[in-house]
């Protein structure tokens, strides 16, 4: 057979793990069979086989075969796969393959911080910066932020938190799922038994040392600032969060944070970015208990406080216009926020009027809380029944079984959807939107879930592709996150990390997920580079390319999330 002058091969480029899933995609012409080789660094062929024809796959538009080395056990650097002449990027195969990932996904969240200098003792010299947003000149401050005309009559202290994503616009319902996933992967290492990975003195934040984990102190650095959001007792609306703070036209880019001079403003209140305070907070309460009592207490308290103000004003629907200077978040169904809210608060305190908030609920049965397009910032449903699923709490046998079935025929969802792939992506061929690497890590974190409330080893299995799929097995070969992979993101849109636009600024550091392929075009760049792409294909690494190459914390927060998840080692 002549060799077909479309064959490429697709790794995980960083690699596999040697207990993982070992399968690559071949994109051929060729319909017959055709032999794999595994080479090891030194050039010598330890393991071969005969790939599966797969035929079309839908989301790339390719002709796809499978090559599956999973049963070889070796371990080392420098593998190449090689079929019909054409060999794989290289990729290393090693129990502590995810081990690096684990603190640089999490480390993205210190780089994002606002209000506080970026020490190069810790971020590396590249990334140094000074404080954003303090009110040092030229900025307006983020100490003393006043409303849009006619919100509030009154300057708020809403300093700290974390940078949204590659504009620095601060928003509460994004921030609330990305912190509970951030400590929600603590909660989850924590019931594993494997915790200490992320505990004292594991990352590279200015708290190390203090005693506390630190992907919790990670997590308080945003919790303070959605507390900071909540509207003052005795002011109109009282205990109901800002929706979002950001300048009042779309910062250019580049811009450093220190050096951006626009006038900063809080966006009135909205009961989604209420109830996403009381989530994030009674879940604070709840996981930071044993390590800061006097913060949890606080916590609990602006969940409470934040959940009677949302009973009180239980409309108040974020609109999709307000995207003047930043993200709309826009939101006009907040019976998904009021679910997710009540059940940490009912896992966090077992009471009653929280229990009743719950069952109450339409989602406490509704079959939709799981979709195939993953859960965020409007969809959280899934988040509150990931909570009951794993928390213990006091709801009937009945309830609880319901609950956590739920969990598992959503990832058996998601495992045929990627059984049906030549790329096996937890996302359908129409789920290719704005983001989509989040929905793909989003549905990854279910599957994660199902296969510890089954103890079933398919769903780790499925996982460990999903992360094959974010770092290089994938319709265009591309390693979406920075520094992981021959191929590897690193023109991502975001304001300082603007190395495309200005030399002398960094690339994104290591472990910035981009958000993926979104067939929507939705921006100047994709627009003219793009056309015609296949669903899967839609994606180009280039700062001008928001639609598709971004960085978001609700991005990182599950690729942070899974790659804990990964870099567990097997019990026993
Ligand atoms: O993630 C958001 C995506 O779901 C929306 O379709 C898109 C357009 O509204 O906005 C995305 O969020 C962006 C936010 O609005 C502003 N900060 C950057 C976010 C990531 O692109």
């Amino acid at each position: 057979l002549a060799t077909p002058a479309t064959t490429a091969v697709r790794v995980n480029q960083v690699g596999y793990l040697p207990d993982g899933p070992k399968r690559a995609t071949v994109v051929t012409s060729s319909t017959q069979s055709l032999t794999w080789q595994l080479r090891n660094a030194s050039g010598t062929v330890v393991a071969s086989g005969s790939t599966v024809p797969r035929g079309a796959d839908a989301p790339s538009g390719q002709s796809v075969q499978l090559a599956e080395f999973s049963s070889y056990q070796g371990t080392g650097t420098g593998y190449v796969l090689s079929v019909d002449g054409r060999d794989s990027d290289p990729f290393d195969i090693r129990a502590n393959l995810y081990d690096g990932l684990r603190s640089d996904a999490m480390a993205f969240f210190y780089h994002q911080r606002s209000g506080v200098a970026i020490d190069a003792s810790l971020a590396g010299s590249a990334y140094a910066r000074p404080a954003g947003h303090l009110g040092v000149s030229p900025n307006k401050g983020d100490t003393s932020v006043p409303c849009q005309s006619g919100v509030c009559d009154y300057t708020q202290d809403v300093r700290g938190g974390w940078y949204d994503a590659g504009d620095q616009g601060k928003y509460v319902v994004n921030g609330g799922i990305s912190t509970w996933l951030v400590v929600n992967s603590f909660e989850r290492a924590k019931r594993a038994g494997t915790d200490a990975a992320l505990g004292d003195s594991t990352l590279r934040v200015p708290e190390r040392g203090n005693g506390v984990p630190d992907v919790l102190d990670e997590a308080r650095w945003e919790l303070e600032f959605l507390m900071r959001m909540q509207v003052p007792a005795g002011k109109p609306y009282a205990g109901m969060a800002f929706h979002k703070i950001h300048d009042a036209a779309w910062t250019g880019i580049p811009t450093r944070p220190d050096q951006d001079a626009q006038p900063r403003e809080l966006h009135r209140p909205s009961t989604a970015a209420t109830l996403n305070l009381a989530a994030a907070a009674a879940q604070c309460a709840r996981v930071f208990r044993p390590y800061d009592s006097a913060l949890a207490d606080r916590c609990l308290a602006a969940a409470r406080r934040a959940w009677t103000a949302a009973q009180a004003n239980p409309s108040m629907y974020a609109p999709d216009s307000d995207s003047t200077g930043g993200g709309a978040y826009g939101d006009g169904q907040v019976t998904d926020e009021f679910y997710w809210a009540a059940a940490e608060l009912y896992a966090t305190t077992g009471e009653s009027t929280y229990r009743d908030a719950v069952t109450s609920s339409s989602w406490h049965t509704s079959a939709g809380a799981f979709t195939p397009y993953g859960f965020g910032w409007a969809d959280t449903a899934a988040l509150g029944r990931i909570t009951l699923a794993t928390v213990p709490n006091g709801l009937p046998a009945s309830d609880l079984a319901r609950i956590r079935s739920s969990v598992v025929s959503a990832a058996d969802g998601h495992l045929s959807t990627m059984a049906g792939q030549g790329y096996a992506v937890p996302i359908p061929k129409d789920g290719y939107f704005w983001g989509s690497n989040s929905e793909a890590a989003d549905n990854a974190v279910v599957m994660a879930v199902a296969g510890e409330l089954t103890g079933e080893a398919r769903y780790r299995t499925a996982v460990l592709e999903s992360m094959d799929y974010l770092l290089g097995r994938n319709a265009i070969g591309q390693s979406y996150v920075t520094g992981y992979g021959e191929t590897s993101s690193r023109n991502q849109h975001h304001r300082f990390w603007a190395h495309q636009l200005d030399a002398s600024l960094p690339n994104p550091p290591a472990g910035s997920l981009a958000g993926g392929p979104n067939s929507a075009l939705q921006d100047p760049v994709a627009q003219e580079k793009l056309a015609g792409c296949a669903p899967a294909a839609c994606y180009i690494d280039d700062i001008g390319s928001y639609s598709t190459n971004e960085v978001a914390i609700n991005w990182n927060a599950p690729l942070a999330w899974l790659a804990a998840y990964a870099a567990d080692r097997p019990a026993g």
